[in-house]
Order: structure tokens, then C-alpha cells, then sequence
């Protein structure tokens, strides 16, 4: 088996970015950077699973651009691309569609959350979405995908295509089991305004989570309408177990202000959560808004970023067909 280690991971151009993607993923994109090679992508053809709006989809996949660079994905380290401009992601989607199980995808609960009660009215893109994220992984040969908590599971079913595939064709080791790396201070950001959710771009209110691009005012707001509790902050993390907004509070401040959690809660304990509130509203606009501020300016020059997702498109490529050669091979396709 190839010992070269390669991080592959993706992000939905479907709007703003926020707090959760960026302690979930982009922070963990930029720092792994210093150690292996990374390949980043904006995955387009996730995003329309969903219904888009054409013209949305094209700003967003920009802004998604923006977000990397501002959170500090370097290009020249890092490739970077949109997933439609490389068309080895769908062509080896197809190949693990016949590769895949329907008993796999049945488990699959992100589809039963995103489907909704009605599934009849679900895209089959929608069903079928976590194949192609294995496909997006495995094209690259990719052996470490940094997610958030939330992707766990696909990245388990991609690793049973992988060893699936492996066998089938009589190929042991070819594709790398991919291994989730998942942040370990705070692997989900939840709802400001519902613990029990996580932050999400597609939540109707916006007062459930914190945008790159908000303001410090957008914040301080955001945060003094954050729901917590009326008692005063435990010293017990159990009983904040039972209080599923204030442990993300918490968990957030920790996050950012890189104490541990039982530090913050050592600090916090008996306080009312105003005082938490103040400080996290602080290291939030000090880590939040200079990136929102990057976004903007990069946003200005379109034809940059353009530049950049072509550059990266074809390293990319380079890639994807070397290994789509002899993907196809052991398939049996000529
Ligand atoms: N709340 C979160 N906490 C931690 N990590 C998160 N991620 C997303 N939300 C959180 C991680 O960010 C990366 C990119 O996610 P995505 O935008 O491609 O897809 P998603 O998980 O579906 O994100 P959203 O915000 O919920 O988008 P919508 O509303 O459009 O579906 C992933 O690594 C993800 O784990």
C-alpha cells in the first residue's frame, strides 16, 4: 500500500459560511496543510442535491473560494478546485454506485434528516450523495479527510466501498481506507438557538449561528440572544450535560480561546452566563470578524479567485486521470 499520506476534504457552496464549519473543518484544513499534502474542494455537485439557484450557486462557489483562503488555505501549498470542473469525481461516482450497497445507503441518517418525512420527494442525488462523496476521497487516493462529527458515517461507508472495491477486484490495497480526522476539542458546533441541532447554513434564523461575514455588532447581538440558562453556570460538566446551549457556549469559548474545556469550567463555575457571554462575544469578534473582513476583500477580485480554481482544477486533474487509468483497468472497462 502507498505510505503517502493525502488529505482530501469538501465543503458545500450552499451560502455563508460559519462558526461550525470553520472550528469543525477549515481550521483543521489550514493546519494540516503544515504537514501533508492537502487537496481542498468545493463540492458543486454536492450543493445541488438540493435545489440551487444557478446564479446563487455561482456566487457561493466564490465565496466558499474566499472563505479558504481568508481562513488561510495557501494554494501554493494546497490544491484547490470546484469538484465540477474535474470530471473523474462522476465518473468514478458511477463505478462505485455498482460498487456500493443499497442496505449501506439505507443506514445513511444525514439522508433521513436532509430528506425530511417525505422521501418520495427526496432527489436520488440526494440518496445517492454519500457514493459520490467516497468517489470525491478515493479518486485522490486520499488517506486522511478532516470532517466535523457529522460526516463520520459517510466516511465510514467510504471506507467499506474502498475495502469493497479492494476485493472485488481482486486488489488488496489499492484504495486506502480513508481515516477520519475529526477535531477533538469540538467536533460539532450546535445551534445558538437549539443545542440539540447543529449549525447549520440551510436553518431558516440566522440568530442560530455565526457567519464568517458577520459583524462584531451582528455578533454581540447574536450572542446576547444566544439561549442559555437561568441558573448560574455549574461546576459540574454533567449537570451542563443537561444544558445542551450553554456546553456549546462553553465548548465554543474553549475552542477559540484554546483552554481546555475543564479549565474554562473551573473559571466559569457559579457565574452568571453574562460573564461568558462578554468574553466569548470578545475572542469571537477578534477571531471572526478579521476573516469576514479577508472574505470581502478576495471577494473583489473575482477574476483572482477564478484564476486560483483553474490553477488548482488542473493539478487536480493531473491526478484524477493517473489514477482513473487504472481504475478503469481493473474494472474491465476499455
Ligand atoms: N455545526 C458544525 N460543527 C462542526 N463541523 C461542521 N461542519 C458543518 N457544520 C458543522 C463541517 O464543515 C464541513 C463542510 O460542511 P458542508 O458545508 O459541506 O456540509 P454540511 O455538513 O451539510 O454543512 P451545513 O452547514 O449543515 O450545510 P447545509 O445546511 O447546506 O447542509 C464538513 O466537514 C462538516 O463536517
Amino acid at each position: 500500500m502507498s505510505k503517502k499520506k493525502l488529505v482530501f476534504s469538501g465543503v458545500q457552496p450552499t451560502g455563508n459560511l460559519h462558526l461550525g464549519n470553520y472550528l469543525g473543518a477549515l481550521k483543521n484544513f489550514v493546519s494540516l496543510q503544515k504537514e501533508m499534502k492537502c487537496i481542498y474542494c468545493i463540492v458543486d455537485l454536492h450543493a445541488i442535491t438540493i435545489y440551487q439557484k444557478p446564479d446563487e450557486l455561482r456566487t457561493n462557489v466564490l465565496e466558499t473560494l474566499a472563505g479558504f483562503l481568508a481562513a488561510g488555505i495557501d494554494p501554493d501549498k494546497s490544491i484547490i478546485f470546484n469538484q465540477s470542473s474535474v470530471s473523474g469525481h462522476t465518473e468514478l461516482a458511477w463505478i462505485l454506485n455498482c460498487v456500493s450497497r443499497m442496505g449501506w445507503l439505507n443506514r445513511m441518517t444525514q439522508f433521513k434528516d436532509k430528506a425530511g418525512p417525505d422521501k418520495e420527494k427526496a432527489s436520488v442525488g440526494l440518496y445517492i450523495y454519500p457514493n459520490l462523496m467516497a468517489a470525491d476521497i478515493l479518486l485522490y487516493k486520499a488517506t486522511h479527510v478532516p470532517v466535523g462529527a457529522d460526516q463520520k458515517q459517510h466516511l465510514e461507508l467510504s471506507r467499506d466501498i474502498a475495502q469493497k472495491f479492494n476485493n472485488d477486484f481482486n486488489c488488496k490495497d489499492f484504495f486506502p481506507l480513508p481515516e477520519p480526522l475529526i477535531s477533538k476539542n469540538i467536533s460539532r458546533v450546535m445551534s445558538l438557538r437549539d443545542g440539540t441541532k447543529k449549525m447549520s447554513k440551510s436553518e431558516e434564523s440566522d440568530f442560530s449561528r455565526i457567519n464568517l461575514k458577520d459583524s462584531a455588532d451582528q455578533i454581540i447581538k447574536k450572542i446576547k440572544k444566544a439561549k442559555s440558562d437561568s441558573e448560574p453556570i455549574p461546576e459540574n460538566p454533567q449537570e451542563l450535560e443537561k444544558k445542551p446551549e450553554a456546553l456549546n457556549l462553553i465548548k465554543i469559548y474553549s475552542d477559540i480561546s484554546k483552554n481546555s474545556f475543564d479549565k474554562v469550567l473551573k473559571e466559569m463555575a457559579g457565574k452568571e452566563y453574562s460573564f461568558l457571554k462578554t468574553n466569548l462575544t470578545e475572542i469571537l469578534i477578534n477571531e471572526i470578524t478579521p476573516v469576514g473582513k479577508e472574505i470581502n476583500k478576495l471577494l473583489a477580485d473575482k477574476s483572482h479567485l477564478k484564476q486560483i480554481l483553474k490553477k488548482g482544477k488542473e493539478k487536480a486533474n493531473i491526478i484524477a486521470e493517473e489514477n482513473l487509468k487504472i481504475i478503469r483497468e481493473k474494472v474491465g472497462l476499455i
